[in-house]
């Protein structure tokens, strides 16, 4: 009877730590959220540099222009995401990404090499 109340005290525990979990080992469950636009006029987006925390990351993209846009994240040359292509308004995505640093840019034809990228510093 001891033993079987020892071993339910035991397992009571070992669930708790599995719920809890260590603390800071895992990222935070509320994404961290990344605004980006593109400029109305010209290909360019406003900012070259863009930040976030690793774990879930939310990003809102809005487009100012009327020309089509849209965000990618990529690692080197391997894409992990991005939104939409759309006209002027506004597009949201999520992507999950460790520390890193990330590439973002426009994949619509000529705009990457027009300008539209930048770096995104998970830290
Ligand atoms: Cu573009």
């Amino acid at each position: 009877m001891r033993i079987t109340a020892l071993l339910a005290l035991v397992i009571a525990t070992a669930a708790a730590v599995i719920v809890a979990g260590p603390a800071g080992a895992r990222p935070s469950a509320t994404p961290t959220v990344v605004n980006v636009s593109a400029l109305a006029s010209g290909l360019k987006y406003n900012t070259k540099v863009l930040r976030a925390h690793p774990g879930k990351i939310k990003l809102v993209f809005t487009n100012k222009s009327t020309l089509k846009h849209d965000v990618r994240i990529e690692s080197g040359e391997h894409e992990l995401g991005g939104t939409k292509t759309i006209g002027k308004g506004r597009a949201v995505t999520y992507v999950s990404l460790k520390k890193g640093t990330y590439n973002f840019y426009c994949s619509v034809a000529g705009h990457e090499d027009a300008g539209m990228k930048g770096k995104l510093i998970v830290s």
